[in-house]
């Protein structure tokens, strides 16, 4: 994939303000009621695609079934998104065995990774877990087996293989809202058949990642290492509040942390992340890059009702996580 990407949308970091990410002004970009029938549209992803965008969105519909709805947009700011949730194929008759029993998806991650798309999500079966499709076209999506055993989320592709294996983030949990949650790191042959999991990071206790953590976006390649933007979540009087923050994992062996964040770079404070289904919620899923210019913009839902962007420089975010930020 080509590393540079003029139509990323942007704006300029407002003046007077030093903060590594900043909100668009046009936030939300996506409104609970984009769909005739959608109740919320939310942590979501999107990627370059021909000389536009595309994109797998969390619709949550007005019987409050969570699904993913296929979208495309000329300059990632106005989508067009399906009204139809995406009707996976299955890539073989053991695959229709797991989509018998559907009961949700939700959460989804694109990655472009050697030849085609791959969207990773929360897939209800018997509890969450991961699910994985590819698409070439953003019309027709294949759908593998599931990764792991329930309960599990979060789970992000990496970009390339590490080695000679594909490779994920994602975030064993429980049935539930799950009250704790670290990294780990899987890698696969084949795409279907996942295993040698490692730890790679756990919250840090009485900070805004105090309670569990979460693999955002897919993870961007630098020369310090990769990039990891992530959700980390605190436990309030008043419930759970999820902000985004970033760490830097070894190129090679990406289970192993070279630097994490001590701030966050963005917690929710403006209406549209603390006021919705869900207050006090920011939750990336994907982050578009131009790096002739060094932009950054960050896709993240709010308050599990609307999708939103956020800007930033991608070498000040690896350089302040170096200088222990
Ligand atoms: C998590 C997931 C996310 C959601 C978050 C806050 O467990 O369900 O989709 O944004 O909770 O409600």
């Amino acid at each position: 994939m080509t590393d540079a990407l003029p139509k990323i949308p942007w704006q300029d970091r407002p003046a007077g303000s030093s903060d590594l990410l900043w909100r668009s002004d046009r936030n939300p970009i996506i409104g609970r009621h984009h769909l005739p029938r959608s109740n919320s549209i939310f942590n979501s992803a999107v990627v370059p695609f021909g000389d536009a965008f595309a994109g797998v969105f969390r619709v949550d519909d007005m019987t409050r079934t969570m699904n993913l709805h296929a979208g495309r947009s000329l300059d990632g700011v106005e989508w067009q998104i399906d009204p139809d949730p995406i009707a996976f194929q299955p890539a073989d008759a053991r695959v229709r065995e797991i989509q018998e029993t559907f009961v949700h998806a939700y959460d989804p991650r694109v990655t472009w990774l050697e030849d085609r798309y791959y969207v990773t999500w929360c897939n209800g079966y018997f509890g969450p877990t991961i699910g994985v499709a590819y698409t070439h076209d953003f019309e027709t999506f294949t759908q593998l087996d599931n990764a792991y055993l329930p309960f599990n989320r979060n789970g992000v592709l990496f970009p390339r293989r590490i080695g000679d294996h594909y490779a994920m983030l994602s975030r064993p949990s429980d049935n539930g809202h799950t009250p704790f949650g670290d990294i780990f790191y899987s890698e696969s042959p084949d795409l279907t058949h996942w295993g040698r999991h490692r730890h790679v990071m756990a919250p840090l206790d009485w900070t805004w990642q105090g309670t569990k953590i979460g693999a955002g976006p897919t993870p961007i390649e630098t020369p310090q290492g990769w990039l990891l933007i992530y959700h980390g979540v605190l436990t309030s009087a008043n419930g759970f509040v999820y902000s985004m923050g970033a760490a830097l994992l070894d190129l090679d062996e990406p289970w192993k942390v070279i630097a994490r964040g001590k701030d966050y770079l963005l917690s929710p404070q403006v209406p549209y992340e603390q006021v919705g289904d869900v207050p006090n919620v920011v939750f990336p899923c994907a982050a578009l890059l131009d790096r002739p210019t060094d932009r950054m913009t960050i896709y993240y839902g709010g308050a599990d009702t609307v999708v939103c962007m956020a800007h930033g420089h991608l070498s000040e975010i690896v350089t302040a996580l170096l200088a222990g930020r």
